[in-house]
């Protein structure tokens, strides 16, 4: 059975952008409570770190670079079948490319400056949410 937790962060532009909380509320919206959330300014180290798997494509600088322009905010959601529906609520990497009424569709600006990231497996989930909640209650529960 798909497991029932997944990680997203809400990114720089969103915030920039004001749309932080018009984020936040589509995912509640879309059946996800929300178990854990932090307000954070990723150091180059965290950014690159967290987007290792990247590190030899040619936007790798870019994204660092964007992920580390102000605050983001992780959070771990919870609902049935997490993993597989967040990314169906996201959409497509690239703004053009996403459906409607997905949030890359209503509030990302580029592929680069995309408002929101979602875990792609449960495997990734599980390592994501200990990336930013080691040592908190809600890896416990
Ligand atoms: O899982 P996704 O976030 O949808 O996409 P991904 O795992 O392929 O890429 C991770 C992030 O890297 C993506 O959300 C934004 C960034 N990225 C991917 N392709 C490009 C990119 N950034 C820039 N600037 N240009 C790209 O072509």
């Amino acid at each position: 059975m798909a497991g029932r937790r997944t990680l997203t962060i809400v990114k720089p532009d969103a915030f920039a952008n004001g749309k932080a909380g018009l984020i936040i509320a589509l995912l509640e919206k879309s059946g996800f409570t929300i178990k854990a959330a932090r307000v954070m300014h990723l150091t180059t180290a965290q950014a690159g770190e967290f987007y290792g798997v990247h590190r030899e494509r040619g936007f790798f600088g870019e994204l660092v670079e964007f992920m580390t322009s102000g605050p983001c905010m992780p959070l771990v959601l919870e609902r049935d079948d997490a993993v597989a529906t967040l990314r169906t609520v996201i959409g497509a990497t690239d703004p053009a490319e996403a459906a409607e009424g997905t949030v890359r569709k209503l509030y990302a600006e580029s592929k680069g400056r995309n408002a929101i990231h979602a875990s792609d497996s449960d495997e990734n989930a599980a390592i994501e949410a200990a990336f930013f909640f080691a040592g908190t209650d809600v890896l416990a529960s």
